[in-house]
């Protein structure tokens, strides 16, 4: 039963237990909002504990989680697989904020991961450029750095959403190609300045130094705009799996763009149509058109709690939260339902609101312990609104394989169970 102490806050603002933002922008009155009190046992004493016993043990040269949180890890199929092709993914469920820890940052390799001895490795700048110039790392080191948040996310992710069944799969395996770091780096324009564009120039193809020699062609303009040279991530070099010593960040543009390992940035008239966006990459629409050179990831957002497996125990008071990100700008509004898209209420966003980053939203849940189906729909600065399912298979089909955005569905059964659902 709900006592509504603060009439206001505790109404509904959308059917099936959806309550006011205020909840969270005025940061009080969960309890006055929803009656439900979520403190457990009484207020003795607490007893003392073995680890209150005895000093606990010294330092450690590189910190790890708590051992009580071995169960947040990537997730990815066993072998057969050749070794390091395919993808890691992170296990949005179990995380808060905005930002992925930097061994938790999902990783899709085409041909595992390099090892790379940086005083080995060269970057080269080359083609239509007035003098060409080779990098070690530590000289691209010394130029000015620039830090910015951003999400990547791989052009497949959410492909399982394709399937005309809605299959049993939590957020991880659906949604998990996606992490955000804060990247550290040299902008490309200051390079290519200092290289001297041709008049000609109009693209940029970048090269891995893995075995995939993986390639892709890049607008000059989004070059010269804000791709930058990542040296690191979350304040550290970037770790290997996702493209040490140095890897090109594109920020806003699907996850493939974003080359690992760079050994190579040659600059061209046109596309060099690599095997990585003629092969993959392209969208396959549902008559026999199909769209090449589609870069920017749109706007999209998931709720990751509560999602499959992460139970809700009881009826009462929830917290809706989620993710919401758009690589045409920044988010502007997130819209949540428990009623599958028959009413919706405006989610609390949580600053800072980046551009090409993900943004963190909340939506305080007065569950009534029967049947909800929760959704997200995000809609960015630019004014795109992510598509209901009907309306993203109406446009394109289920065949593209890439840039999957339509609204994602949660069901919630009488016991609390998420599911995986189309609504
Ligand atoms: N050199 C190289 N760069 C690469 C890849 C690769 O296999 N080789 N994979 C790409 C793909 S498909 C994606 S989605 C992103 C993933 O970045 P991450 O592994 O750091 O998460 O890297 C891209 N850059
Ligand atoms: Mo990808």
């Amino acid at each position: 039963m709900i006592r509504k102490t603060h009439p206001e806050l505790g109404d509904p603002a959308a059917g099936n237990g959806i309550l006011s933002r205020r909840v969270f922008l005025e940061g009080t009155l969960v309890v006055g909002a929803t009656g439900a009190g979520l403190s457990c046992g009484s207020a003795e004493p607490l007893a003392v504990q073995p680890w209150m016993k005895v000093p606990g043990p010294g330092f450690a040269g590189y910190g790890q989680p708590s051992p009580f949180e071995s169960k947040v890890v990537k997730v990815f199929p066993p072998p057969p697989n050749p070794p390091g092709v395919g993808a890691s993914r992170t296990p949005l469920h179990m995380l808060e904020g905005m930002i992925t820890p930097s061994g938790l940052h999902f990783e899709r390799s085409h041909s595992g991961v390099p090892e790379i001895d940086p005083d080995q490795h060269r970057l080269v700048i080359h083609g239509l450029v007035k003098r060409p110039l080779v990098f070690t790392v530590e000289a691209l080191s010394r130029y000015p750095m620039q830090s910015r948040i951003a999400f990547i996310e791989c052009g497949g992710n959410s492909l399982a959403l394709n399937a005309p069944q809605a299959q049993p799969l939590n957020v991880a395996a659906i949604h998990g190609l996606l992490g955000c770091s804060e990247w550290t780096g040299v902008r490309l324009s200051t390079l290519l300045d200092e290289a001297g564009i041709e008049p000609e120039a109009r693209w940029v193809i970048a090269e891995g130094a893995d075995a995939a020699a993986m390639s892709r062609s890049i607008p000059l303009t989004k070059a010269m705009d804000d791709a930058l040279l990542c040296l690191y991530q979350n304040g550290e070099r970037v770790r290997p799996s996702n493209g040490y010593p140095v890897r090109l960040l594109l920020p806003g543009f699907e996850g493939n763009m974003n080359v690992k390992w760079l050994r190579r940035l040659k600059l061209t008239a046109g596309p060099a149509m690599t095997k990585d966006e003629t092969s993959k990459y392209t969208i396959l629409l549902k008559d026999e058109k199909a769209w090449q050179f589609v870069f920017p990831i749109e706007v999209k957002s998931v709720i990751t709690r509560p999602s499959p497996g992460l139970a809700l125990r009881g009826p009462g008071f929830y917290e809706i939260s989620g993710l919401a990100w758009s690589g045409n700008g920044s988010i502007r509004q997130v819209d949540v339902s428990a009623d599958g898209g028959r009413s919706w209420a405006p989610a609390a966003l949580q600053g800072p609101i980046l551009p090409k980053a993900p943004v963190r939203f909340r939506t305080a849940w007065q569950w009534n312990g029967g049947p909800a189906v929760l959704q997200s729909r995000a809609t960015d600065d630019t004014g795109m609104v992510q598509p209901t399912r009907a309306q993203f298979a109406a446009e394109r089909g289920f065949r593209g394989v890439y840039h999957y955005n339509a609204i994602a569905s949660w069901r919630i059964d009488e016991m609390g169970e998420a599911s995986n659902v189309y609504a």
